[in-house]
């Protein structure tokens, strides 16, 4: 008896608990955002990484500005930066060193 009433309450937490919140890494590289496009939820988080072997400097800004907070400073090869996303929408990354990199995320509820 005990041992099945501890089975209803193991059964009953695992279903309560929320869905995760997913990582998407995008990296930094030759120019490029990669992937240069994304599908996320809200709430999930957006890690962005340098993986330039010179001394190649890239950083994260957007014009949309329901998305003013998508934003990293300088980041050198090697550093990486996360920004978890806050509101549905869609907008376009960009790197202020580099005008034609370009990263179009869409996130939905
Ligand atoms: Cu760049």
């Amino acid at each position: 008896m005990k041992r099945a009433l501890l089975l209803a309450g193991s059964i009953l937490c695992a279903t309560a608990l929320p869905i995760a919140a997913a990582e998407h890494v995008i990296d930094q590289k030759g120019k490029k955002f990669i992937p240069s496009k994304i599908t996320a939820k809200v709430g999930d988080t957006l890690v962005f990484m340098n993986s330039e072997s010179k001394r190649r400097r890239h950083n994260v800004y957007t014009k949309s500005p329901a998305f003013k907070y998508v934003k990293i400073k300088v980041q050198r090869p090697g550093e990486s930066g996360q920004i978890t996303l806050k509101n549905p929408g869609s907008f376009t990354v960009l790197c202020s060193f580099h005008p034609r990199m370009k990263l179009n995320v869409t996130v939905t509820e």
